[in-house]
């Protein structure tokens, strides 16, 4: 055994005879016979190699793998603390799956033998690449290392599919981060948000328009213009990913999503400090929530529905790119009405900038204030989508909207759902 990760799998020789060996009733994957293939559409037996595993999304998409009867490799980097507990419910506590149809490998997008290596031996049917140093306002403080790992470890990925010559589709998790502000055209007055709205062909957006309602929403044809060292690094691995697709007709698919979240998104994230400092507010274990930018808007979803739409942008006759959104934008602040109106609790906001607070209705006390060290250098202050192509190709279309994911947080940090 090569690992300290309980179970984590040791480097075989391959998976696949591994798997044979477990289910001799499995012919290799590469066999043209038919009892193969028919096998392979009952039990759907397919391989999935996910980096970021550990992370919100990664832990989303193994477990929807595993309901449709995927084999799971993750890779797992290495940490002095525990990193799995957002996977351990399907990996250390669940013998049906642990070292059987879900496997834990070290490894880390800045190594590239260590990916090399993995892809030659899994030999996965799809890869979904979600490993990344994902924080916006961290990437300001370690712009290099983002690079390092968000683009160039994209790169990486790539070549060791190139490189070992396995036959594979690839998930790219792009970003709405690569729009910036061209909605609001705030850093760039050349992208104004009235071209936008009326589609100047100059900025190529008239596709960009596909409807009244989403007339000035984000679309697979809009602009970029990222404004973070993070949202740069995810622009080279989003344009690396088609130029592989283009120049060695790799299946390679750029999921554009927009924010998404859910009762395991990352705690520096907003949507889940507020979630759990409201709680705590609510259950008095805190005086106060401190927070940045609360004018940002965003296109919030909830994350095991933008999983569905990575898995089926891989099962499309033809790879391509897909936005993946709700279509509905709100701003922090309403974030945190909302999050208080769960407790029927309603808050007065005052002050502007930095001086700005809320105190709750009831009772006068001051809840929210905000801290410079959550202002970016420079913020996205509005994003939308429009997720029309997707419901297209590939009949996604996300249910869960602003309200019921709000609840679905508060139920889980406040302890009080069923
Ligand atoms: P997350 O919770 O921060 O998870 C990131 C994952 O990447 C974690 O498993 C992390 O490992 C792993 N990782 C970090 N550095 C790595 C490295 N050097 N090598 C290998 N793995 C590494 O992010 P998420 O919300 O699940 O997002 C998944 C992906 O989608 C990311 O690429 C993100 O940039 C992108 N994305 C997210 C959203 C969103 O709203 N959530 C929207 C658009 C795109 P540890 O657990 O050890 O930290
Ligand atoms: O929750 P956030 O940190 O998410 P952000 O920056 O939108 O990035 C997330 O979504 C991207 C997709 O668009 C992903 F690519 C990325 O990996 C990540 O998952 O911040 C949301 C907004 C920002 O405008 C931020 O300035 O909330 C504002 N904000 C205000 N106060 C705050 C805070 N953000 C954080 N993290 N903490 C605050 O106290």
């Amino acid at each position: 055994m090569h690992s300290q990760i309980p179970g984590c799998a040791a480097a075989n020789p391959s998976y696949r005879s591994a798997l044979r060996a477990a289910n001799p009733d499995t012919q290799s994957p590469r066999h043209p016979d038919f009892s193969y293939l028919s096998l392979k559409f009952h039990h759907m037996s397919k391989i999935a190699l996910i980096s970021g595993v550990t992370g919100q999304d990664g832990s989303y998409l193994a477990e929807l793998l595993l309901e449709k009867g995927y084999t799971v490799h993750g890779i797992v980097r290495r940490s002095s603390s525990f990193n799995t507990g957002r996977i351990d419910h399907i990996y250390l506590n669940n013998p049906e799956y642990r070292d059987k149809r879900m496997f834990l490998h070290y490894g880390d997008l800045t190594d590239s033998s260590n990916l090399n290596r993995l892809v030659e031996k899994i030999e996965p049917d799809e890869i979904y690449n979600l490993g990344a140093q994902s924080h916006v306002q961290v990437s300001f403080e370690v712009p290099e290392y983002t690079a390092e790992v968000d683009a160039i470890g994209t790169l990486r990925f790539l070549d060791a599919i190139r490189e070992t010559g396995v036959k594979t589709k690839f998930y790219q998790a792009s970003t709405s981060e690569l729009y910036g502000n061209v909605l609001t055209g705030d850093l760039d007055k050349r992208l104004r948000r009235d071209d936008l709205i009326t589609g100047s062909p100059d900025i190529g957006c008239e596709a960009a328009l596909p409807s009244n309602r989403l007339r000035s929403s984000l679309t697979e044809t809009s602009p970029f213009r990222p404004t973070s060292p993070y949202a740069v690094a995810k622009l080279y691995a989003y344009w690396i990913t088609v130029n592989y697709r283009e120049a060695y007709n790799l299946f390679a698919c750029n999921g554009i999503l927009f924010n998404h979240e859910s009762p395991r998104r990352g705690e520096t994230f907003v949507t889940r400090k507020i979630t759990i400092g409201v709680s705590r507010i609510m259950a008095g274990t805190q005086e106060r929530l401190y927070l940045g930018n609360i004018h940002a808007a965003r296109d919030w979803g909830y994350t095991p529905e933008y999983a569905e739409g990575m898995w089926r942008m891989l099962q499309a006759d033809k790879p391509g790119d897909y936005v993946l959104a709700t279509g509905e934008t709100h701003t922090v602040k309403e974030f945190v009405d909302e999050a208080f109106a769960y407790f029927g609790e309603t808050l007065i906001w005052e002050g502007e900038g930095v001086n700005e607070t809320a105190k709750l209705s009831a009772s006068n006390k001051i809840v929210i204030a905000m801290d410079p060290r959550y202002y970016r250098p420079t913020d996205v202050e509005f994003l939308r989508g429009d997720p029309s192509k997707a419901f297209r190709d590939l009949q996604w279309a996300p249910k869960v909207k602003f309200k019921e994911l709000v609840k679905i947080m508060m139920e889980h940090d406040s302890g009080t759902g069923n």
